[in-house]
C-alpha cells in the first residue's frame, strides 16, 4: 500500500511537472493592443471567455467559429477571435469545457523582451571571444573558442595559417559559412534600414567592440571584421567558402573544440554574397565610422571586379569535409552584389548590371525562400532606393510582382488553420522561412499600404511563439513551453539544463514532425539564417 501511494505521488509529481497537452494555439507571449486576436483550440466549443489570469474575471465572452481542417494535420480546431478586446494586461481563454489557456499579454509592447532576447542570441554565437549571459535564473557562458582559425592547406599552403578569427558561429555547430551570413547579415541590415528609429534606443549590454556604434550595428560589425577575413590572403578578390573543420565535432562547448578549421575553397556564391555584405556594411556604418565604411566598400569592389572577370558559376565543391554545403547557385548573389553596391555608390555601371540580370529573370519576387536565394532582397533593395536613374519599365514590373506576392501570402495564412503564412510547406528551417515572409510583408506595405500585410506579419509572428499545431513557442526560452532540447553544442554540453535562450528551431519537414529533442538536427536545430529572420520580424512590432 505503502509503495503504492509513494507510487502515486511520484505520478503525480510528475505529471505536474510535464506541461499539460496545450489544446490551444495562440502567441503565448500575446497580443498588440490594436491588431487581430485570433486563437484556436482543438476542442469542440460554442463558446469561450477571455479570463484575467489573475483572478479569474471574465473580461469578454464571445462565440467560436469552426470547426476547421487541413489537410496534413490530424486535428480539427475551432477559432477564438477576441480581436475587439484591447485592454491591457495578462489573460487566459477558457472554452466551454473549463480548459483554460496558457497565460499571454495584451499590450502595445508585448514583444520586446523576445526582440531583445532574440537578437543578443547574436552576441551569444561570437566566436573567438567569451560570452556569457544571465537568463530565467541560469548563468550561460563559454571562454573564448577557435583562436586558431584558419588553416590554409586547403586554399594557399600546406601548413600555412591566417587570422580567420572571430564571426559568428553558423548553428548548432561552430563552423562559419560565408553564404549563410549572406541572408542573414541582409536581413538584419533591413532591420535597421527599416526599423532603426526605434533600433536605435536599443542597448543590449553588448561588450565595447566598435565604440560610437549603435549597440544594433556593434553587433552586425563583428561578423563583417570576421567576413573581411574571409577573401583570399593573395588580393584577388575571392572569398572562401566557408572555414570549419573536416566533419561536424561531438556535442562539446566551443572552446574545447580543438581539431583544425581550414578555410576552404572559394566560390561564387561566396564572393558574391561578400560583396552584397560589404557594400551593405559600408552604407549603413559610415555615419559612425567612415574608415570602416570605406574599407567595407574598398573589400566589396574588389570582390566585385574579380566576380567580373569571372563570369561563370564557380560551385564549391566539398572534397574533404562534410561539414554544412550551402552550395548555393549565384545569380542571385551576384544580382544582390550589384544591386548593394549601387545603392552605396551611386554608380551607375553598377545599376546596369543589376538591371541586365534582372531583365533576363523570369521571376523578380519569390514566397518562400532561404539561404539559397537572396533575390528578394535584390529586388527590395532596387525597389526601395531613393537613387534615381532606374528603368521604370522593369521597376513597374518588380513592384508590381512584390505586391502580388505579398497578396499571395495573405492568402495563404488565411486558408491556413494556423494562419501560416507559408501555407502547409515544411522543410528544413521552414520557421525560418515564415519569419523572413514579413519581410515581403513588411516591403509590399512601405508601398502599397494595407493592413492585411500587418496582420499576417503579425500571424507569422503568432505562429512562431505557439499558434501551431503543438501548441508550444519555437524560441528557446520565450513563450510557452520552448523548445528544451535543441541541436546546439553549446546547450547540450554545459550543463545547465535549460537550453540557451533566445534561439528559434528550425521546425519540422512535414506538419507533424517536428521533435524537442537534441539529436534531431533537420528538426530542431538553431541558425543564424531563421534567426535573423525571427530579429526581423519583431523589429516592426517593437517600441522605442
Ligand atoms: O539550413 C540548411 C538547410 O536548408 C539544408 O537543407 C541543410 C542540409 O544541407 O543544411 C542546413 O544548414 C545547416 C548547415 O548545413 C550546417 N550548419 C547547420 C545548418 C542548420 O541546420
Ligand atoms: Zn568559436
Amino acid at each position: 500500500m505503502r509503495k503504492i501511494v509513494i507510487l502515486l505521488v511520484i505520478l503525480l509529481l510528475a505529471a505536474q511537472s510535464l506541461p499539460a497537452q496545450n489544446i490551444f494555439s495562440l502567441n503565448t507571449l500575446g497580443y498588440l493592443q490594436q491588431h487581430e486576436k485570433v486563437a484556436s483550440v482543438a476542442v469542440e466549443t460554442s463558446s469561450f471567455s477571455l479570463i484575467i489570469s489573475e483572478s479569474g474575471e471574465v473580461v469578454f465572452t464571445s462565440e467560436a467559429t469552426g470547426p476547421y481542417r487541413q489537410e496534413n494535420f490530424d486535428t480539427q480546431v475551432w477559432n477564438l477571435d477576441f480581436s475587439e478586446f484591447e485592454t491591457e494586461g495578462n489573460y487566459q481563454l477558457k472554452i466551454d469545457n473549463g480548459k483554460i489557456s496558457p497565460v499571454f499579454s495584451i499590450g502595445d509592447d508585448v514583444y520586446r523582451h523576445a526582440f531583445e532576447t532574440s537578437f543578443r542570441a547574436f552576441y551569444l554565437w561570437r566566436c573567438g571571444a567569451s560570452v556569457e549571459a544571465e537568463y530565467g535564473g541560469n548563468s550561460y557562458s563559454h571562454e573564448a573558442c577557435h583562436l586558431e582559425d584558419g588553416h590554409l592547406d586547403y586554399i594557399t599552403d600546406k601548413g600555412g595559417w591566417k587570422d580567420g578569427v572571430g564571426g559568428w558561429h553558423d548553428a548548432g555547430d561552430h563552423g562559419k559559412y560565408v553564404v549563410n551570413a549572406g541572408i542573414s547579415m541582409g536581413l538584419m541590415f533591413f532591420a535597421w534600414d527599416h526599423f532603426n528609429d526605434v533600433l536605435k534606443n536599443y542597448s543590449y549590454d553588448l561588450p565595447e567592440t566598435a565604440p560610437d556604434y549603435p549597440d544594433f550595428l556593434k553587433e552586425l560589425k563583428w561578423e563583417t571584421d570576421w567576413l573581411l577575413k574571409m577573401q583570399y590572403p593573395d588580393g584577388s578578390g575571392r572569398v572562401s567558402h566557408k572555414l570549419t573543420r573536416t566533419g561536424f565535432s561531438d556535442f562539446i562547448m566551443p572552446e574545447d573544440d580543438h581539431e583544425k578549421r581550414y578555410f576552404t575553397e572559394w566560390s561564387s556564391a561566396a564572393t558574391a554574397s561578400f560583396v552584397g555584405i560589404m557594400a551593405q556594411a559600408s552604407r549603413y556604418f559610415r555615419p559612425y565610422d567612415k574608415e570602416y565604411a570605406n574599407k567595407c566598400l574598398a573589400a566589396a569592389e574588389i570582390s566585385y571586379g574579380f566576380l567580373v572577370e569571372n563570369p561563370e558559376y564557380h560551385r564549391f565543391e566539398q572534397g574533404d569535409f562534410n561539414t554544412g554545403g550551402y552550395q548555393s547557385l549565384d545569380e542571385d548573389d551576384r544580382l544582390w552584389a550589384a544591386v548593394e553596391l549601387w545603392e552605396t555608390t551611386g554608380n551607375e555601371l553598377y545599376l546596369a548590371d543589376f538591371e541586365n540580370r534582372l531583365s533576363k529573370m523570369n521571376r523578380m519576387v519569390d514566397e518562400d525562400w532561404d539561404w539559397q536565394n537572396v533575390r528578394n532582397m535584390a529586388v527590395y533593395t532596387y525597389l526601395l532606393s531613393s537613387r534615381d536613374g532606374k528603368s521604370r519599365k522593369l521597376f513597374r514590373k518588380a513592384k508590381k510582382e512584390a505586391i502580388s506576392v505579398a497578396n499571395s501570402i495573405v492568402a495563404k495564412a488565411h486558408n491556413d488553420i494556423y494562419r501560416r503564412p507559408l501555407g502547409s510547406v515544411f522543410y528544413w528551417g521552414c520557421n525560418g522561412t515564415v519569419a523572413r515572409q514579413v519581410l515581403n510583408l513588411q516591403v509590399a506595405n512601405r508601398f502599397n499600404p494595407n493592413p492585411a500585410y500587418i496582420e499576417t506579419a503579425l500571424n507569422a509572428v503568432h505562429h512562431l511563439f505557439g499558434s501551431n499545431d503543438y501548441g508550444r513557442s519555437f524560441v528557446t526560452g520565450l513563450g510557452y513551453n520552448p523548445p528544451m532540447y535543441p541541436h546546439d553544442r553549446r546547450s547540450g554540453a554545459d550543463g545547465v539544463e535549460a537550453p540557451w535562450p533566445g534561439y528559434i528551431v528550425g521546425g519540422g519537414q512535414t506538419a507533424t514532425d517536428w521533435v524537442d529533442e537534441e539529436a534531431s538536427y533537420s528538426t530542431n536545430e538553431v541558425a543564424i539564417n531563421w534567426q535573423a529572420a525571427l530579429v526581423y520580424a519583431l523589429a516592426g512590432f517593437v517600441q522605442p
